[in-house]
Parts: structure tokens; sequence; C-alpha cells
């Protein structure tokens, strides 16, 4: 066991090397990697509870469907530029797909207070 010790090490600091150098090479498009656009046609649940959407920001790709559930006893709403669901009871829930990109802030028209944001890209 001990005799294969160093190599695993080697091994181990090759694939480091190999990451940093990977990173230097590629540094330019670090940016581009970190801002990949996620998936279309994805599902996402939006949980009402205690009065807050959770989460309440919530990035999703183009085509993709977000479901909120009630899990509060009184009734909420989610109002945007697109839709109004109508009152939601508990357990009650209401799906709506996000067809274009773009930033699609929400609140529920009972408790103004109550703000979320779905950002489609
Ligand atoms: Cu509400």
């Amino acid at each position: 066991m001990m005799r294969h010790r160093p190599a695993l090490l080697l091994v181990g600091a090759a694939l480091l090397f190999a990451l940093v150098a990977n990173g230097c090479v590629n540094g330019s498009n670090q940016t581009k990697m970190t801002t990949v656009k996620p998936a279309v046609r994805q599902n996402y649940a939006v949980t009402i509870k205690n009065f807050a959407f959770s989460p309440s920001d919530l990035t999703v790709g183009a085509k993709s469907r977000v479901t909120w559930t009630n899990k509060d006893q009184g009734p909420h709403t989610i109002v945007t530029t697109l839709f109004d669901s109508g009152l939601l009871g508990q357990g009650e829930t209401y799906s709506y797909t996000f067809i274009k990109p773009g930033i699609y802030p929400y609140h529920c028209k009972i408790h103004p207070y109550m703000e979320g944001v779905i950002v489609v890209k």
C-alpha cells in the first residue's frame, strides 16, 4: 500500500498542474464558462411559505416551466407582466412556461411585499 502512495501523489500533482495550466491557457474563456446559459426546457419549483417565495430569485433556461406551490394556510397569488395566477389556496399550484429570455419580477397581489424574480436566459 505504501508503495502506491508516491505514484498517486505524482498523478495528483500532474492533474493539478494540468488544471492550472489549462486555466492559464483558457483564462480569457473563464467568463464565458461561468455565465453559461442554463439548459432550456427544464422544470423548476418555487415554494410559497411563511409569506415568502423560495427561491425568490431563480434563473432558468428559455422554455422552462416554473411551478409555484402554496404551502401557507392563506391564499397567495403570483402576478407578473405576463400572467396573474389568481388565488392559490393551501397546497395549490400554478405553472407557467417562460418562452422568451428576459427578467420577470413578480409579487403577490394580496401581500405586495412578497416579491420574486424569474430570469430567463
Ligand atoms: Cu400572498
